[in-house]
């Protein structure tokens, strides 16, 4: 049996995504349905060797329809979203708008798959791409360890501000070799050449948005108990996140138990050769699901501590891939259509 799917926000980076995803996993789909603002009412959208001509959210009536991925942006999210849910659908919702209320789940499937099951408001959201990348390698070590502070630097790429910050980068960068000035739009600053130590707005303590979500994030999918000092940082890499983790553990960490669990675990590749290359580096990761582990190694500077490498594909599992594993885990928990 098959399911009535809509994705919401079709246009964008990330909805293309998920329809691509959505379509690469073979998701039971018995009739799809790309939906967005009215402004991009008529255009179309690819899935698989289909094209769908998208339609107007505003007016869409979700009654009948099993399952919404969502990423129109939280103010769109924060009207359609319940509106969704209301009718029946189980919405997974990709913005940061429900992320941190109780009643809504906040679901990595490698790390709290069960959490989908407290989805009582028919929404479950989709952690922040940074964070999801992040858990995931932190999960098996955490398991066996127990994690008691972690902090990370991230090295964000452009297409984490979608489709107009890769414009800019593209723009600025072929501009700097005909002469042309850079136009900032998307950035604070010129992202080509550059790196810019700011992502989302700035909070009273000093901290910016971006990196309160790493750490409230990590604390509602993790464990509560964690804590984490974050700095985001914006690079001129088009695709890929990476980010540097040292964490500090309650108990004595072994670097062997660390490598094969980091090995064995679900979503996690590591890559760890220790010599010239032997890392994976954002480029190498466009397209790929895996949460990627390298330079794993004994932060000898803290008692019980371990730092690494990890680099993710932040439109794949940062988003689109881990918002269509939590729709299979709805299915495998018997959570949609007859079953509502
Ligand atoms: C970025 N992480 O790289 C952001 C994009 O809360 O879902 C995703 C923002 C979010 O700019």
């Amino acid at each position: 049996m098959g399911y009535r799917v809509a994705v919401v926000g079709a246009t964008g980076a990330v909805g293309r995504e998920i329809l691509k995803t959505l379509h690469e996993r073979e998701f039971p789909v018995d009739e799809i349905v790309a939906l967005a603002s009215p402004r991009s009412a008529g255009r179309e959208v690819s899935y698989g060797d289909r094209t769908l001509k998208v339609a107007n959210l505003e007016t869409f009536d979700f009654s009948g329809w099993d399952v919404g991925l969502f990423s129109p942006g939280g103010a769109v999210s924060a009207v359609h979203a319940p509106r969704a849910a209301k009718a029946g659908c189980m919405v997974i919702d990709n913005t940061s708008h429900f992320r941190m209320e109780p009643d809504v789940p906040l679901v990595v499937p490698e790390v709290n798959p069960n959490d989908v099951k407290n989805a009582k408001r028919r929404i479950i959201a989709n952690p922040n791409c940074s964070t999801i990348q992040m858990v995931v390698a932190l999960k098996p070590l955490h398991d066996l360890f127990t994690i008691k502070r972690v902090v990370v630097s991230t090295y964000q790429a452009v297409a984490g501000a979608g489709k107009d910050g890769m414009d800019e980068l593209f723009a600025q960068t072929k501009g700097s070799f005909v002469g042309d000035p850079p136009k900032i739009e998307q950035f604070q600053k010129q992202i080509a050449f550059n790196c810019i130590p700011q992502i989302d707005r700035f909070m009273d303590d000093g901290s910016t948005k971006e990196e309160w979500k790493m750490a409230v994030e990590t604390r509602k999918i993790l464990d509560p108990e964690i804590a984490v000092l974050a700095t985001c940082v914006r690079v001129p890499v088009f695709v890929g996140h990476s980010e540097s983790v040292s964490v500090e553990f309650e108990e004595p960490v072994d670097l062997a138990r660390a490598r094969e669990a980091l090995r064995e675990a679900d979503g996690v590749v590591l890559v760890d050769q220790r010599e010239d290359g032997g890392y994976v580096t954002p480029i190498e990761c466009v397209g790929e699901d895996a949460s990627y582990v390298s330079r794993l190694r004994v932060d000898p500077t803290v008692p019980n501590g371990l730092a690494f490498w990890c680099v993710s594909d932040n439109l794949r599992k940062g988003a689109a891939l881990n918002a269509v594993q939590i729709a299979e885990l709805t299915i495998a928990f018997d959570l949609l259509g007859r079953n509502r």
